[in-house]
């Protein structure tokens, strides 16, 4: 086996709630006049809140904003996308995911989650993986986002393993940066399925298992 653990992005890998952000966003961006569309949104794709925000902001004519009314926007953008989490269901785990996820585990591989998100654990209650992953590194316990790579790196140190015998598995470029700025061979999915810094550009998640071996 070439690995010896496999760290996960959870939006846009393990699950599809992209779209619930892109949404929220949206809905936020509609209500302060802001020009959003989908293109900017793939800007957003691993990257926390609090710069997701700024970044969305970057349109924004109007008087400017205290820290703490980017703060209050920042939440109310959560309010709405949590409510989204809400309607998610194990049925929002694919078969595809759930086989991989466990003909891996089967191999004997080390199984993490490193995540901007800071509803990552919700998100897992909710498709029914609470408690399936060896360790979470995520959005609560790190200071610098992707593609700073201290979300991977916390989550290699989580389950004991160097790295160099770590796969990471993304769908934003931002992610695969962090990836290659930690020292970790990477698996593309989805928009970083044809980026390539990426180690392995993959078509769907079940190609992990020719890339593991
Ligand atoms: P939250 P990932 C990221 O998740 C999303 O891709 C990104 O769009 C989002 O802003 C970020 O999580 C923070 O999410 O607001 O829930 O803390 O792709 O790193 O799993
Ligand atoms: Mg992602």
């Amino acid at each position: 086996m070439k690995y010896k653990a496999i760290i996960f992005d959870l939006d846009g890998v393990i699950c599809f709630t992209d779209e619930y952000h892109y949404q929220a966003w949206k809905q936020l961006a509609d209500s302060m006049g802001i020009p959003f569309d989908r293109k900017i949104n793939e800007r957003l794709r691993g990257v926390s809140r609090m710069e997701s925000l700024e970044i969305i902001l970057e349109n924004y004519t109007g008087p400017a904003l205290t820290d703490s009314e980017k703060e209050k926007l920042a939440a109310s953008k959560n309010d709405i996308y949590r409510k989204s989490l809400e309607n998610m269901s194990p049925s929002d785990l694919s078969d595809e995911v759930r086989d991989t996820l466990n003909e891996l585990r089967d191999k004997g591989l080390k199984l993490a989650i490193g995540s901007s998100s800071k509803n990552t654990k919700f998100i897992l209650k909710q498709i029914g993986l609470e408690g399936f992953f060896d360790a979470i590194s995520d959005g609560t316990n790190i200071t610098r986002s992707k593609p700073d790579p201290e979300v991977f790196l916390k989550a290699a140190d989580f389950v004991s393993e160097d790295a160099a015998d770590c796969l990471v598995v993304e769908d934003a470029e931002a992610g695969i940066d962090a990836a290659v700025a930690g020292g970790f061979d990477s698996a593309g999915l989805g928009s970083a399925s044809k980026y390539e810094k990426a180690t392995y550009r993959l078509e769907s998640f079940g190609d992990l298992l020719n890339v593991i071996s």
